[in-house]
């Protein structure tokens, strides 16, 4: 079964994508937040020819959900590559600090730059991108210590890209968050589908919850185990769905296991943290 319907990508975002590319052109810093959880499958392949010429910093979000050594592994593998990577829970003050300590160190380090070169005083500007719903406004609204721009727990949220004042010389760009058309392995579209960054509408959530499970029976057997009471995991995924649900009381008319609901709330637990911290990829 295919993961997603046919023809899933959307138009705005083909549309946003090339606003993005225009933007690009404008901008002196990238920065690219990726899931903690997923840094390989939230790196959009389009965009890396684009970064050419720019200060790109990868931003590790929502590491709080994620597997501290493995993190540790990915920010070594960033920084192999000469790459300034952070990884934050953007929620966190002291995360947060951090990193802004860090951008504006960059920033002026490239405004004096340009003095030196140009003799002016540019006001240094970063774009901020990522996949949907991995965290870029939360992360602008922690950065300006404002709440001016959109969140929510869905993706798709931000419609259209909108500027923020940081500081008189360094500005960030809020964009809506962007997918590709085609995936280069299914296993991408199932991560991307695990935390919540493909609309729960285009997606076959039972078939998203069956490899879940299976992926989790694998990686995090512990985690799935005590979130889920189950005692044996080595199973399919539809069985361990039918169990959970049976378990929780999700039942329709006639006491059959309601998966579809299940399914939906397992991925919901997912993609609140709820399930344990995991990261699912490696860097190598
Ligand atoms: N636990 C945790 N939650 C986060 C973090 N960053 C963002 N969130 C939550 O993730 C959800 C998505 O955040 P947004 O800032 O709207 O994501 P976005 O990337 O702007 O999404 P789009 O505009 O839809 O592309 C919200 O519920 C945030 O509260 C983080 O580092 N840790
Ligand atoms: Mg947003």
């Amino acid at each position: 079964m295919n993961i997603l319907s046919i023809n899933w990508y959307p138009g705005h975002m083909a549309k946003a994508k090339r606003l993005i590319r225009e933007d690009l052109k404008l901008v002196d810093m990238v920065i690219e937040l990726l899931d903690a959880r997923i840094p390989s499958s939230s790196t959009n392949p389009d965009f890396s020819s684009l970064y050419h010429n720019k200060i790109r910093v990868i931003v590790l979000n929502k590491a709080d959900y994620a597997d501290p050594d493995k993190t540790k592994k990915w920010q070594d593998h960033y920084q192999n590559q000469n790459m300034p990577v952070v990884a934050i829970n953007a929620l966190n003050k002291k995360d947060i600090n951090n990193v802004r300590k860090f951008l504006f160190s960059l920033a002026d380090e490239k405004r004096k730059q340009i003095r030196k070169q140009k003799g002016i005083n540019k006001t240094i500007r970063a774009m901020v991108v990522g996949i949907p719903n991995v965290g870029k406004s939360t992360f602008i609204n922690s950065i300006t210590g404002k709440s001016k721009a959109k969140t929510g727990d869905r993706p798709g949220i931000t419609k259209v890209k909108q500027w923020f004042r940081v500081t008189p010389y360094f500005e960030l760009l809020d964009t809506p968050g962007l997918l590709w058309p085609k995936f280069e392995e299914e296993l991408i579209g199932l991560h991307l589908a695990y935390v919540g960054s493909i609309k729960e509408e285009i997606i076959q959530p039972e078939e998203v919850a069956f490899r879940f499970l299976e992926e989790m029976s694998e990686s995090y057997p512990d985690l799935l185990k005590t979130r889920f009471q189950l005692n044996h995991i080595d199973r399919e995924g539809h069985e361990l769905l039918a169990e959970i649900a049976v378990k929780r009381g999700w039942l329709q008319s006639g006491g059959i296991a309601d998966i579809e609901r299940a399914a939906k709330q397992v991925l919901y637990e997912y993609q609140a943290g709820i399930i344990g911290r995991t990261t699912l990829e490696l860097p190598y």
